[in-house]
Parts: structure tokens; C-alpha cells; sequence
């Protein structure tokens, strides 16, 4: 017999709303699976959503042939600015999604990824001088110039665009929009459309802030176009390239799509990413020291080269177990493609039920981390026992999402944080601005740590 998912009982009409916090809702999910266990489901505007916190049932839902991606809440929001670019498309189905797929994933495969290393080097050594010139008595805005970064980052890979954010202090125009843009399509999404109605001032401006990274994309484009290089990066792979499959190419609005994707995309994961990494590597100084010290024997005082990069497993280590303790996108939406039954005994009724699957807590999973699941230990993360791990336990670590729906940026992520984790340690020491810190968390449609300050010190060399 089959048995009904547990779940917090709600109010009529409004269901669950009081039990999940609109600030952090990840928390609350959190605490809600402490109670009601690895699978349980809440009600929000009349509609039930089902959430999984298990490496079992994470294990289930990985199967493509009865399980796909969802596009919902905060996702469909991002949608009135992305269409149907990679990450908000509702899948295979939109014929833009398969072209874009094709053409592009060769462009993120990790050869590509290596010839990016010059100018992922470039933005990195602007914010290693800003923190050198600053000196030990300035207070790091860990995530703020983290997100400057990784945003600088990706707009030069991508497109030969310079944001020169360590620059000035006013955000960029573009920048700017793009953070209202993905704040208010958060908000909208716990609204709901009665409510959405007494926000017109703010609409008016969403759907301008929309425009204007839809403007600014064209410029690049048609920048481009008239002075074309013959550089390997996003934005000529996109121009130019040929979907093997159909034989089309990118239409210039599939282009504008994925160009503000990949700058949506690819720079609070990555941010969030970096500052976690150092919050934990400060509140565990064995591992802090064990990641220098690879850094010293692999790298010493000299440039780093893409060729390091390879030869680091500790920090390697870190960056995975970081991800595992704070997956910075905390979960993915999917559903089934057939009613069906999950966990062998709960019916899902409808294939509509949207599933949020929680990597905050399937992360956790004692069954596959043992007693000191909760613990940062990057040794667990080193690639045998990773291997190990992840055959006896499969999809027991997911942080870059599922199956042909995974994170495309993914080699593009993970050589950004580990060239910058990498170029940190070797020229600073860093110490904690408030030794007493606890980990806070501000979630938009990432997670990050709220309020984590940090120094840096010079170490006797320069690279
Ligand atoms: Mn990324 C999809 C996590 C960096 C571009 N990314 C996903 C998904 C996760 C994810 C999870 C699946 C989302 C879903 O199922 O709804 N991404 C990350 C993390 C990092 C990251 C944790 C860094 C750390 N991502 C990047 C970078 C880029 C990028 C960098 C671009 C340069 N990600 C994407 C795109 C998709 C995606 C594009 C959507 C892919 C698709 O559905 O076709």
C-alpha cells in the first residue's frame, strides 16, 4: 500500500506560507527536513511541491527517462529576461535549448576552458593588487569583491566585454540592472500575480533593467560584427557556429539569451563558491595550512600556470568539500515525466508536483558521510575516496545539477576558483576580521555567507 508524504499541516488557502522563511527559504527546508525526514511536501498558493533530502532518493530522480528538470518560481521569473537560453529553457522540447547545446558545449569543453587562462589571470591579479595596495588594515567585503571577479571574468571569456569593476566604485550600468533584474524576479516569484499587481513602479523598471541587458548584448554583438577577430571565445563560437545536428545556427536573440545566461549564471555561483571556500579554510586552519603549503611546494613564489592547475589535489579537495557543505545553488527543481511513485512507496499524483531537491541536506546524507557529515574535511574529497564514494553512493554529490540539464560552465567554474583560490594563498595570509564569526546565510537564487569580513596580509613575495 502506498503512504502519503509527511509534511508541516498549513492554513486553508494559504498553506504553508508561515512555515518557510521568505528571506531564506533553504534554512527553512532545512529545518523542515530535520522534522518531517528525507522526503516530505508543502502546500504554496493552493499547489503541492515535494521535497527530497536523501543521496537515495536524489539517486531516483537522477534517472532522466522518468525524471526532468522544472522550470518554476524564481527560474520562470528569470525566464522574462533569459527566454529560453540555456538554463531557463524548459529542455529539449524548445528547439533553441538542442542548438545552443550543441554549439556551445564543445566551447566550455575544458581545452577551451584552458585557453581562457590568460584572461581569467588578468582579472584575478587586478583584485590580488587592490588587496596588496589596500593593506591589512582594510576590511575585505569577502563576497562583494568576490562577485566583482567573477563577473569581470566571465564578461571578458565570453564576449572581450571589461566591466573594470576593481576600478570604480559605482557598479556598472549593465551590472546594476542585472542584480535588480534577478532580485525582483525573486520576489515576484513568492508573490503571485493578484499581489504582483500593486507593484507597477517596480515593474516598470524590471522590464526596463530587462531592456537594458538586452541592449547592451546587441551592442556587443554588432561591435563584433564589424570588427571581427579571430579569438576562440562564447561569443564567436556562438556567432559562428554550426549546430552539427540541424545544420542552424544560434539566432542573434538566442545569442542575446545566452549571453545574459552565461553573465546570470556564471558569476554568483562562482562567487559564493570562493567566499565559502575561505570562510572554511579560516574556521579550519589544518586545512588552511595544508592548502598553502601544496600551493608553496606545487607553485612557490613564481606565475602560476594553467599546467598547476592540475597538480593540486588538496585545493582540489577543498573546492569539492566546500560545494558539498554549501552547495551555493542549494537545490534544483524537477518533475516526473509520468505519475509515478517515488521512494517505492509515495505517490506522487501528479507529474505537474514540482520536486525541489535539496543538496544542502542530501549533502549531509549520514548514510553516505558517516558521523562527521557535518564536519569541513577536504580529505574525504581526495579523488580515490571521491571515485569510491560516489560508485557506492551514486549522485551522492551534486552541486552542478543533473544529466543534460548539469551545469554547462562547470570547467569553467572549477579553473577560476582554483587559479584565484591558489594565487590567494600564495601572496596573503588572511585572518578573519571577527575570529567569533558564525556562519550566516543570504540566499538569493544563490546561497552566500552574509556579513563574513576578512584582512589580508602580504606574504614576503610577489608573484
Ligand atoms: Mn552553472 C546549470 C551550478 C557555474 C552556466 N549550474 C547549472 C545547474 C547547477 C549549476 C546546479 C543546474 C540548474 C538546474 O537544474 O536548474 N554553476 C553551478 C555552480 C557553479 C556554476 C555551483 C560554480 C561553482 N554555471 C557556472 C558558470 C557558468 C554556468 C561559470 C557559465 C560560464 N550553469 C550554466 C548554464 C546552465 C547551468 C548555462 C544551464 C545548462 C542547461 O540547462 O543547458
Amino acid at each position: 500500500a502506498l503512504e502519503t508524504i509527511p509534511g508541516p499541516p498549513g492554513l486553508p488557502i494559504l498553506g504553508n506560507v508561515t512555515d518557510i522563511d521568505a528571506e531564506n527559504p533553504n534554512q527553512s527546508f532545512n529545518n523542515l527536513s530535520d522534522i518531517y525526514g528525507p522526503i516530505w511536501k508543502f502546500h504554496l498558493g493552493g499547489a503541492a511541491r515535494v521535497v527530497i533530502a536523501s543521496q537515495e532518493l536524489m539517486n531516483e530522480v537522477s534517472d532522466e527517462k522518468r525524471f526532468s528538470k522544472m522550470v518554476s518560481t524564481s527560474l520562470k521569473e528569470v525566464r522574462n529576461g533569459a527566454h529560453d537560453g540555456l538554463f531557463t529553457a524548459y529542455g529539449p522540447e524548445e528547439k533553441n535549448w538542442g542548438i545552443a547545446h550543441r554549439v556551445l558545449l564543445p566551447v566550455f569543453g575544458p581545452l577551451a576552458i584552458r585557453s581562457m587562462f590568460d584572461e581569467m589571470h588578468d582579472i584575478a591579479t587586478q583584485m590580488v593588487m587592490k588587496w596588496a595596495r589596500h593593506g591589512p588594515d582594510h576590511v575585505i567585503q569577502v563576497t562583494d569583491d568576490f562577485t566583482r571577479l567573477t563577473l569581470d571574468t566571465i564578461a571578458l571569456c565570453a564576449m572581450d566585454y571589461r566591466f573594470n569593476s576593481y576600478y570604480s566604485e559605482a557598479v556598472h550600468p549593465f551590472v546594476q540592472a542585472m542584480a535588480d533584474f534577478l532580485k525582483v524576479s525573486g520576489d515576484r516569484a513568492r508573490r503571485g500575480p493578484m499581489v504582483q499587481m500593486f507593484y507597477r513602479q517596480e515593474s516598470q523598471k524590471y522590464w526596463e533593467d530587462i531592456e537594458l541587458l538586452r541592449k547592451t548584448s546587441q551592442e556587443v554583438i554588432n561591435a563584433r560584427k564589424e570588427n571581427p577577430t579571430e579569438k576562440k571565445d562564447l561569443l564567436n563560437a556562438m556567432l559562428n557556429g554550426v549546430d552539427p545536428k540541424t545544420g542552424e545556427k544560434m539566432t542573434e536573440e538566442s545569442v542575446i539569451d545566452n549571453m545574459i545566461t552565461f553573465l546570470i549564471a556564471g558569476h554568483e555561483t562562482t562567487s559564493g563558491l570562493l567566499s565559502f571556500a575561505f570562510f572554511y579554510m579560516l574556521k579550519n586552519p589544518s586545512a588552511y595550512e595544508k592548502a598553502q603549503q601544496e600551493v608553496d611546494e606545487i607553485i612557490g613564489k613564481g606565475p602560476i600556470t594553467v599546467e598547476h592547475l592540475s597538480k593540486l589535489p588538496y585545493l582540489n579537495g577543498v573546492l569539492r568539500e566546500t560545494l558539498r557543505l554549501s552547495p551555493t545553488a542549494p537545490a534544483i527543481g524537477l518533475h516526473a515525466k509520468e505519475d509515478t511513485v517515488l521512494g517505492a512507496k509515495y505517490h506522487i499524483t501528479k507529474k505537474e508536483t514540482p520536486i525541489v531537491a535539496l543538496f544542502t541536506k542530501i549533502h549531509r546524507d549520514p548514510a553516505v558521510y558517516g558521523e562527521d557529515n557535518e564536519e569541513f574535511r577536504p580529505e574525504r574529497m581526495l579523488d580515490d575516496e571521491f571515485n569510491r564514494r560516489n560508485k557506492e553512493f551514486p549522485n551522492c554529490w551534486k552541486p552542478f545539477g543533473n544529466g543534460m540539464r548539469g551545469c554547462i560552465g562547470r570547467p569553467f567554474a572549477w579553473q577560476e576558483a582554483l587559479l584565484v583560490t591558489a594565487m590567494l594563498l600564495q601572496n596573503f595570509n588572511f585572518t578573519m576580521e571577527d575570529p567569533s564569526y558564525q556562519l550566516q546565510i543570504k540566499q538569493t537564487l544563490t546561497i552566500k555567507p552574509k556579513d563574513f569580513y576578512m584582512r589580508a596580509h602580504l606574504r614576503n613575495h610577489m608573484s
